[in-house]
Formats: structure tokens, sequence, C-alpha cells
């Protein structure tokens, strides 16, 4: 068995962060030229390029667990479609392996005809590396419920070409990035800095290595979106965890403790309150085919055909909903954030405090409570319907 984690000193941490971030910085060192790499490996492409947002788009930083069509890929159609500017999509493991996040990306990038927007492969592990082995006994101990696994559940593919199922439609042609998602980060935060919205949709062990890599782009960053945590609800990871959080603990204390000039999260509680069924199904399919609404169809249909009352959470879209639209917000506070990292029953439990009682070392985090449901699903659904954008 594996040494507890609660066990592991703080030197111990800190030797592995180094040594992580040591590969990080010499990861990938590519031995062969891409015959043709990807055009926008440096950066979005110039106006008028294909997949080039409009002048003055708001720029974003994709970091993803990313898989087809889920609340990931349900994000990224929405900020596309808006006219958004992606600088790039970087993956992470959680809901998926970081290198099927990239395939996912790739594929769906290359749908809405966006083949320029980079995908860089990320995190594989968490910092304090995969406890894929040592879930039975988490369960045991801390009650977590593993009927749900993401990446955990099955082996990491040898590579993002090879998946034990091709994407939807089949690989992309386009490869991915080539050099660390890391550092796209932090390239890209530095060439446009106080512009930059991170949007952190899965586990945040990329945020936290580029962090703690490059701290000098902290207030270079405009502004931090998180899908994670579960501050007044349970969570959906055992009695206390949300999924992306109890992931990577640790990466989430790093990325909210960390002083960013703008943090808000869309953590359970107000994901709770948003379901999505046949009735939101049927209006986004409702209208003219596009690649997008097709892929409704193709993956979806056969679900609500099956159980008409099927129905789930849309988590990460709520997060490109209110960047688009911040006035869908009804309810939200402002709260310190600490992350609990002991290894336990709380172990990825979000403490969102009082800012006036808060402990020291923790930042503002703008926690979302509630939303107008209505008005997001009309964006959901006009956005998403609408021609592609290109
Ligand atoms: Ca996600």
């Amino acid at each position: 068995m594996r040494l507890a984690r609660k066990s592991i000193p703080q030197v111990v941490f800190a030797s592995v962060l180094t040594a992580v971030l040591a590969a990080c910085s010499t990861a990938q060192p590519s031995t062969q030229a891409p015959a043709s790499p990807p055009a926008a490996a440096q950066g979005a492409p110039a106006p008028g390029q294909p997949g080039a947002a409009p002048p003055g788009a708001p720029k974003v930083i994709f970091d993803t667990d990313f898989n087809e069509l889920n609340d990931d890929s349900q994000a990224l159609f929405l900020l596309m479609q808006a006219g958004v500017d992606v600088l790039g999509v970087t993956t992470v493991s959680g809901n998926t392996w970081a290198s099927e996040g990239a395939a996912y990306a790739l594929r769906q990038l290359e749908l809405q005809g966006r083949p320029n927007i980079p995908v860089f492969e990320g995190a594989s592990d968490p910092l304090f590396g995969s406890r894929m082995d040592q879930l039975p006994a988490e369960s045991a101990l801390y009650g977590t419920d593993l009927s749900y696994l993401g990446a955990w559940s099955h082996p990491r593919p040898p590579s993002y070409q090879r998946l034990p199922k091709p994407p939807y439609g089949g690989y992309a042609k386009a490869p991915k990035a080539e050099g660390s998602a890391v550092d796209f980060i932090v390239d890209q935060i530095k060439k446009h800095p106080h512009e930059i919205t991170l949007f952190v949709l899965g586990p945040a062990t990329n945020v936290a290595l580029a962090v703690k890599k490059n701290p000098e782009i902290v207030p270079l960053v405009k502004q931090v979106i998180y899908m994670g945590g579960a501050f007044d609800v349970p969570g959906n990871q055992g009695p206390a965890a949300e999924f992306n959080v109890w992931f990577d603990p640790e990466a989430a204390r790093i990325a909210f403790t960390t002083p960013f000039p703008d943090q808000l999260a869309i953590p359970l509680d107000v994901t709770d309150t948003v379901f999505y069924g046949k009735a939101e199904y049927d209006r986004v399919t409702a209208g003219e085919n596009t690649p997008i609404t097709q892929e409704f169809k193709d993956l979806q249909g056969p679900k609500f055909a099956k159980d008409p009352n099927s129905r789930d959470h849309l988590w990460d879209v709520l997060t490109a909903a209110v960047f688009l639209q911040p006035g869908l917000i009804t309810a939200a506070e402002m709260r310190r954030v600490q992350v609990d990292t002991q290894y336990g029953v709380d172990y990825g439990r979000t403490l969102g405090y009082d800012p006036a009682h808060a402990p020291a070392g923790t930042q503002q985090v703008r926690i979302v409570q509630r939303i107008d449901v209505p008005k997001f699903y009309d964006l959901f659904v006009q956005e998403l319907t609408k021609p592609l954008a290109r």
C-alpha cells in the first residue's frame, strides 16, 4: 500500500513540486520539427485568418478535462459561437485523461471549422501523483463515492492518437500543439497582460504549475473562472468534495490561494440548481442542422429517445454563460477560499470564509450561488443553434 498522503511532509511536497516543475520546463523536447506546425501554436490566428475571432474580442485560455459534447465541450461551443477569442485549449486529466481531452478537443474544433486553435496536452497526473490504486481504501475510509471516477475509471491511453475508441467522426487531421501547456499559459499571459480570462474547468493542476513556475504572471491575469467546489452543499465525490477539486486538491488549494486580481467560482451550489433535459435538448435540435446541432442529435438523441425524463447538470457551461452575460448571476457572495488538503473525510473540501473572519493566506473569490435559469437557456439555445461562427 502506498504511503498515506497525510503523512507526506511538506518538504516532500516541495521536492515533488520542484521535480514536476523541472520536468515541465524541459518537457517535450521536439527531436523532429513537425512538417507543418500548427498555425496557431504561437497564439491566436491573425484577424482574417481561419479561426480568428473578431478584433477586440475578449481573450480566454480554456483549461479543461475535455470530453465529447460534455459540459466542457458545450462551454467551448458557447464561447466560440459568441465570438470570444479562444487563444488555446490546454488539457488536464480529470473527467478524461489529458491525452483523451486533447484528441476530443482537436476533433471538436475541427468539426466547428476552427482547427487553428492550438490544443496543448497538459498534466496527466495531479501534483501528488495518481491515486488510482488507493481509491478503494479511500472509499472505505472516507465514504468517497466510487460510482464516477473520470479518467481513473480506465487505463491511461498510450497517446492522444491511440484512444480505445476514436473520437466522434474520427481523429482530427490537426496534431496537438508542440510544447508545454503550462508554458503556453505563461507565454500568452505575458503576451497579453491584463487581457486574458483563464477558464479552469477541470482539476487545477496546469494552473498551479504555471503560477509556481512563473509567479510573475499572477498580477497579469485578468480573471480566473473556475468550475469547482461545493461550499454550502454536499460534494458530488464523497461527502464533501466536488470532483474537480477532489481529483487534485493540492492544485486547487494553490490556485484558489493565489492572489489573482479577480477570481470567480461556479460551484455545485449553483450547478446543482440547473438541470438539462429533453425540453432543452428539443430547443437546441429544433432548427436548421449545423455541425453542433447534428452532434447533439447523434450523441444525445438516443439517450432521450430511451428515457425522455433523463436529465443532468451542465456544470462548466455556466462558466461560459456568466462570462458572456454577467447579468445572469442573481445571487453571489464574496468569500475567502481555502481547500482542505488533509487526507481524510474532507480531502478536497472547499471552505468559503466570511472575508472579515478568514484565515491568513486566503484570497477573495466571488462564489456564484444562483443564476437566472430561463435567461441562461435563452443564451444557450441562441448561441448553439446559430450558424457556425468562423
Ligand atoms: Ca470539466
